[in-house]
């Protein structure tokens, strides 16, 4: 999930980061196991969908699948996969790799860093089932669904704070680069020829794991570079990241390789461009954009990562002006922080403030989630409380109009050894 930036990027001080990575040491990177579950069972049994009909059909072919099941019972030790391992790319950090002492630091946060691998094998294993369930033709909210439920099933918490969901499932197509989610009553279906970004959010104990990828379902070929630009600019941006390294050298490196494919598009070139006022980010508790910008153009800041931080590294890529500006109807909201002290403007304001609190905290979420809790006819006070500054609202956020863009994001942890590219999996 990204942040905007709308702002010239010299007067930034802090927001999103994208990464990509090149495993420069390729070690064991984690396949997500699903002997569990068959790929196109359904998950949300329980709660019913504009589809129930067409899911009862799909049962009666596939009569042997199981249900989905938390993803403790997958590891009974609470012991979860690690990510992908890549050392420091500056000659001052070469002592961490092997220094027993930093080690032996790392250790006393690994319940920290179980909560993100817990989330990570969630986002694989959840990432794997939509890369076999989507298809033209589906609704963008049976989409949201089938990928939202199966967050809730494997995170199996009894409160939305403890563990599942961690922001609003980003379902963009095209020119739609990111923050958009279907609202209840949205009748948008997904083409043969769309090019969607899939951004899922998934936290534990409020560590958000933040990854993204894009599908294609068109089998000409037609969108594979700029899906090899932006996969390779990601990664790029992961390879590149570490301790020590300003915030700027990063996005140096992700324009250039962005910038090094082109795409032909019915006969026509077109440059694939970083869309330059999208970022990765720090992630905090429960905070999904805090602190530190991860930019993908240069922008001339010279912050440095930290050991303990832990970022999005996400690229965009587009073949419009690389530049978002905000459209269309808002779904994405989250409470601003450090507005305590503001006074909601009314009642009703004030009690959907509440549900607010107790439901997502400082998450993000959707409008979708809010009806999750049983609220109906909020949009008056949610707009109250815009207004008067306690939420914020993240509309769609879209580039030239008959455009493409892509998106591909990972979370990395930096340790004070190695970094940890937790949400690495073998799809991307
Ligand atoms: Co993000």
């Amino acid at each position: 999930m990204p942040e905007s930036v709308d702002k010239p990027l010299e007067a930034k001080v802090n927001d999103l980061t994208i990464t990509g990575a090149t495993p420069s040491t390729p070690e064991v990177i984690p396949k997500p196991i699903v002997e569990d579950e068959d790929e196109d069972d359904d998950d949300d049994e329980d709660k019913p969908t504009e589809t129930g009909e067409k899911k009862k059909k799909k049962k009666k072919k596939s009569k042997k699948k199981k249900k989905l099941t938390t993803i403790d019972s997958s590891y009974p030790e609470g012991v979860f996969p690690e990510g992908e391992w890549q050392e420091y790319p500056l000659d001052i950090n070469s002592y961490r790799t092997t220094s027993e002492e930093l080690r032996y630091l790392d250790r006393q946060q690994n319940n920290k860093w179980e909560d993100f691998r817990k989330g990570a094998e969630i986002h694989r294993r959840v990432r794997n089932k939509a890369q076999s369930s989507i298809k033209p033709g589906m609704s963008m909210i049976e989409i949201a669904n089938l990928i939202e439920d199966s967050v809730r099933t494997y995170a199996g918490a009894d409160h939305t704070l403890k563990a599942g969901v961690g922001f609003p499932t980003g379902l963009s197509l095209n020119h739609v680069a990111a923050h958009y989610t279907p609202n209840t009553g949205d009748k948008l279906t997904l083409a043969k020829d769309d090019l969607m970004k899939v951004d899922i959010g998934v936290h534990v104990n409020g560590r958000i794991c933040d990854s993204a990828f894009t599908m294609s379902f068109n089998d000409t070929g037609r969108y594979d570079s700029i899906l090899a630009a932006v996969k390779a600019a990601t990664n790029t941006g992961i390879k590149e990241a570490g301790i020590d390294v300003r915030l700027n050298d990063i996005g140096e490196a992700i324009q250039e390789t962005m910038e090094s494919y082109e795409m032909e598009l019915d006969g026509k070139t077109y440059p694939i461009k970083c869309i330059r006022n999208l970022n990765g980010h720090n992630i905090g508790d429960f905070i999904i954009h805090s602190g530190k910008t991860v930019p993908i153009v240069p922008n001339g800041d010279m912050t440095k990562m930290e050991e303990g931080e832990t970022f999005a590294i996400e690229t965009f890529g587009s073949t419009g002006n690389g530049y978002v500006l905000p459209e269309g109807e808002c779904s994405h909201y989250a409470r601003n922080q450090g507005t305590e002290n503001i006074n909601p403007p009314s009642k009703s304001a004030k009690e959907l403030l509440g549900r607010i609190n107790e439901n997502f905290g400082t998450l993000p979420w959707c409008r979708r989630y809010l009806e999750r809790t049983g609220e109906e006819k909020y949009l008056f006070a949610l707009n109250q409380l815009v207004r008067a500054g306690i939420v914020e609202e993240y509309p769609p956020i879209v580039d030239k109009r008959g455009s493409y863009t892509a998106q591909f994001e990972h979370t990395i942890l930096l340790h004070p050894h190695k970094k940890e590219v937790v949400t690495r999996g073998d799809d991307f």
